[in-house]
């Protein structure tokens, strides 16, 4: 197997990933800034499907909107001569002085309006460039002290947000749906909407929810300490995987935006285990940074090595579900079992089933042996190519 990634593969980039250069809260630059159809030509060298964007990504910030289409014209080129395409699109409400106390939750109504006005400006954009979802990653939606933010009169403003937008998509007649990015702080020292958890709660509260789903990304959950593919897995259950951020994390720290694969590398194996087993038919979508240490080349080769990871894992996941040895271990962790409904017969036959309860051997069951350890030693041997 080459592990070359083709467009077929649906393995997207965020134009600020590459673009990154390196600036943090202690250090500058180090890489120069990139043009975007730059990236889409090196992207798409690479073997790349498309390209996702925040507004200013693309149009930077101020830009006088008769230069806005130079911007836009460029960029459309540099897709057409690839063939990339731009499958999501989002809003950057989170550089600017201006929201440093959040857009849609800002205590200031007029800042909350101009953030609506800037994501409604740049929805057009999306949908004139063939976006199908928006990502709203509320970034500097939170507090970092308690009095600051009332969090039930804000979640009463990003819900009016969010309906207003999903008004605007309605009316204009756009095929276009939400994902909303959770993330648990920073650069907030909260922010709202933490979990990819909180995130499905609160959709459910909105005017249109099924124009909502998640966005979730890897690091996110895990800043967290939570289970990354149990997190998807409940997405997917509540049919709300909308779109997916990718990258690598290495346990519950600042967001680190590793390449995909590194940090923990076991939940990438059952992340990819379980998007394909699902035939998650949406992008596989990069959100990384390649470290500032990293020149061009190194920017290009850890874009690479995204790719590269997601397909030796797919190999990988494939190879493990494949083995007979595994569908033994499976049956013996009794995974079949699970699949069958607990009371078919209904809650009178359950409370008529002396065998249930009044006749239930639990000594005999607590003793029995779940098997989990050798299963999971089969997917270890697996991951790392230990069975042949
Ligand atoms: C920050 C992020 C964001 C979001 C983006 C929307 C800058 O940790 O993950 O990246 O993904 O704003 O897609
Ligand atoms: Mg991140
Ligand atoms: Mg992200």
């Amino acid at each position: 197997m080459s592990y070359r990634p083709t467009p077929e593969d649906r393995f997207t980039f965020g134009l600020w990933t590459v673009g990154w250069q390196g600036r943090d809260p202690f250090g500058d630059a180090t890489r120069r800034a990139l043009d975007p159809a730059e990236s889409v030509h090196r992207l798409a060298d690479l073997g790349a499907y498309g390209v996702t964007f925040h507004d200013d990504d693309l149009i930077p910030f101020g830009t006088a909107e008769a230069e806005r289409e130079t911007h836009v014209k460029r960029f459309r080129r540099a897709l057409e001569e690839t063939g990339l395409v731009v499958p999501m699109a989002t809003t950057n409400l989170f550089t600017h002085p201006v929201f440093k106390d959040g857009a849609f939750t800002a205590n200031d109504r007029d800042v909350r309006r101009y953030a609506l006005r800037k994501t409604i400006r740049n929805i057009d954009l999306a949908v004139e460039l063939g976006a199908r979802v928006y990502v709203a990653w509320g970034g500097r939606e939170g507090a970092e002290s308690g009095a600051a933010k009332d969090v039930g009169t804000a979640l009463d403003r990003m819900k009016e947000a969010f309906d207003l937008l999903g008004q605007y998509v309605t009316e204009q007649g756009y095929e276009l749906r939400f994902a909303i990015e959770p993330k648990p702080n920073e650069p907030r020292g909260d922010i709202l909407l933490p979990t990819v958890g909180h995130a499905l709660a609160f959709i459910e509260r909105l005017e249109r929810p099924e124009l909502y789903g998640v966005n979730p990304e890897v690091g996110h959950e895990q800043m967290s300490g939570l289970n990354f593919p149990h997190a998807i897995a409940q997405a997917l259950w509540a049919g709300k995987l909308f779109h997916i951020d990718l990258n690598g994390q290495s346990g519950a720290k600042y967001d680190q935006d590793l390449r995909f694969g590194a940090g923990d590398l076991r939940a990438a194996f059952w992340l990819v285990d379980l998007l394909e087993g699902a035939r998650w038919q949406g992008p596989r979508h990069f959100d990384f940074k390649p470290p500032r240490t990293e020149d061009l080349d190194g920017v290009w080769a850890s874009a690479a090595g995204c790719m590269r990871n997601y397909l030796i894992l797919k190999e990988r996941a494939a190879a493990f579900r494949a083995d007979p040895e595994v569908a033994d271990a499976l049956r013996a962790a009794r995974l079949d079992e699970l699949a069958l409904p607990t009371a078919e017969d209904g809650l009178a036959g359950l409370l008529a089933d002396r065998t249930a309860f009044e006749e239930f051997d639990v000594p005999a069951a607590a003793a029995r042996g779940m098997a989990f350890e050798r299963l999971d030693q089969l997917a270890m041997d697996h991951l790392l190519a230990a069975r042949g």
